[in-house]
């Protein structure tokens, strides 16, 4: 009898589940050199900008720094909520990563950017503007022949509906950076009356060029559609198949939501898969992790790409790409602020100008400033914050605050936007000082949910979410908890339309209109999901 490993089956690829990037990472798009896979995703109005995640086997991402973290790169001053960094793409070619991304209503300076690393951990090049680059979601092949194809969408000269946007092309020159020769319109969606023909990216495979694009927009109706040409420059022919993935039709009770945006990556064996974008639904159709990263596998078809070939639909579990799983060691949930930064999972809302936390005037605590900017209004907070990745999560954290003026606040808030948030912060001076719930729903003027005495001295603050209910707690020690309200977190959901990020949560701190001496020092932040 032979041995048994003669009659052994190929090792199956094991199941992973969906998202691999959960929680606010819109707009994925991923590149590969040899073994190794980047994927950049959209952070609008948040600084650092673009995190940079890196795998081995497409299915665990770990994060290794951001393309824009300095502030002479990245100037989101006085940048609307969802504005800020659109769409990027990533690519690799003869030893050099390009991103290429899109400004949207900076102060200074909008438009479509280019910027490179030979590591892509960092540090990345100053952004080149590139002139005359219009719309957004701009993305870039490097063809066989050596040239570079610059592309993205813009909305037509003459719009006869909202959303009528078109793709065009352009050869780069990538060492000037600068767009050169004619510039043609290569699609302008699939469907009669298409809306929000974007997201593009063109690819070379069996001998064409093939285009991905979205539709529909970023919500309900978004959907993945296909063309194909012989030349770069087109004429593109639409797949009869298209879209070739969308959810649009299966109603608003589906669990996920609004899959598009996908970018295709070939591994070393030929196998195909997109990473793309869609919502989890939750407690109704309120998506408060936003727009998050999912893996799908890709066929071809007569030429023609197949998403999830035989179900046709976004799984939440399936089975992963035939790669050796290299799963990175977990990230602890802890985080005591012994290091020197900020570790990659951290924001903040804009640019900061000056320090508005510290990790080095109390060692072992992240010392948060007390300004007079608050979570309202488009300033720069003195608020570092984290996604939420779990529709049932805990997020605590140990604080040290004696408020200097009774306007003084500080503790723990989420934010969905300038205008949608929640805080749990201690505030009163002395004897008055009072743990505060404090919820900012639209354009109603921020309200208090509910206070009680806070004590003195080092106070927990929690925040317990089990779907949509949202417990809001504090206690002198991990054995004393009180909750102190209840708050229904649908106020945090990026549904409905036109808000592209998704909740985060942090630590907070503001003189809320008038700079204090106060200082709040969190000797650490935990965040698990339950
Ligand atoms: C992204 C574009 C879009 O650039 O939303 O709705 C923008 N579609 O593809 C922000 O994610």
């Amino acid at each position: 009898m032979g041995s048994a490993s003669r009659y052994a089956l190929p090792a199956m690829p094991e199941r992973f589940r969906n998202p691999v990037l959960p929680g606010f990472h819109p707009d994925p798009s991923i590149c590969r050199v040899g073994e190794d896979y980047y994927l950049v995703t959209s952070t609008f109005e948040y600084f650092p900008g673009l995190p940079v995640h890196h795998s081995r086997d497409l299915v665990h991402w770990r994060p290794i720094g951001h393309v824009l973290d300095r502030p002479s790169q990245l100037d989101l001053d006085g940048v609307r909520p969802s504005g800020g960094l659109y769409a990027p793409t990533i690519r690799h070619h003869d030893g050099t990563f390009f991103v290429v991304c899109t400004l949207v209503g900076g102060r200074r300076r909008s438009g479509n950017f280019l910027v490179t690393a030979t590591d892509p951990a960092g540090p990345w090049s100053e952004p080149a503007w590139l002139e005359g680059a219009e719309g957004f979601d701009p993305s870039l092949l490097f063809d066989g022949d050596g040239r570079a194809w610059f592309h993205a969408c813009r909305q037509v000269r003459w719009p006869s509906r909202t959303g009528q946007t078109e793709v065009w092309l352009q050869e780069l020159d990538p060492r000037r950076p600068a767009l050169t020769g004619r510039r043609r319109v290569l699609w302008s969606g699939a469907l009669a009356n298409a809306t929000w023909a974007e997201g593009p990216h063109l690819y070379r495979a069996d001998g064409r060029y093939h285009l991905v694009a979205a539709e529909g927009g970023t919500e309900h109706d978004h959907a993945v559609t296909a063309a194909r040409a012989d030349r770069v420059t087109g004429p593109y022919e639409g797949s009869t198949r298209n879209p070739v993935l969308t959810h649009r039709h299966f109603g608003r009770s589906h669990p996920v939501v609004g899959p598009g945006h996908a970018d295709l990556v070939e591994t070393p064996a030929g196998e195909w898969w997109a990473v793309l974008l869609a919502r989890r639904a939750y407690g109704g159709p309120f998506t408060n992790l936003g727009r998050e990263t999912f893996l799908v596998p890709v066929a071809w078809e007569d030429g023609w790409p197949v998403f999830c070939p035989g179900v046709g639909q976004v799984p939440l579990d399936l089975e992963g790409p035939d790669l050796p799983p290299l799963p990175w060691p977990p990230k602890p949930a802890r985080d005591d602020f012994d290091a020197p930064v900020l570790g990659p999972v951290w924001s903040v809302v804009r640019t900061p100008r000056e320090e508005s936390w510290t990790l080095s005037e109390r060692p072992g605590h992240l010392r948060l400033r007390l300004r007079p900017e608050t979570l309202a209004g488009r300033a720069h907070p003195s608020f570092v914050a984290r996604p939420l990745e779990h529709m049932d999560f805990a997020a605590e954290a140990a604080l040290e605050f004696e408020p200097e003026a009774g306007d003084d606040c500080a503790g723990l808030a989420l934010r969905l936007n300038d205008d949608h948030h929640v805080q749990l912060v201690v505030t009163g001076r002395a004897a008055a000082r009072v743990v505060r719930a404090v919820v900012r729903e639209g354009e109603d003027p921020a309200r208090v949910v509910a206070e009680a005495p806070a004590g003195a001295g080092r106070v927990l603050l929690g925040v317990r979410a089990r779907g949509q209910d949202y417990e809001l707690r504090f206690g002198a020690g991990p054995d004393a908890w009180r909750t102190l309200a209840r708050v229904d977190g649908r106020l945090l959901s990026s549904h409905p339309s036109g808000v592209f990020v998704g909740t985060v949560v942090g630590m907070y701190a503001s003189g809320n209109g008038r700079r204090s001496a106060g200082r709040a020092d969190f000797d650490w932040f935990e965040y698990r999901g339950l």
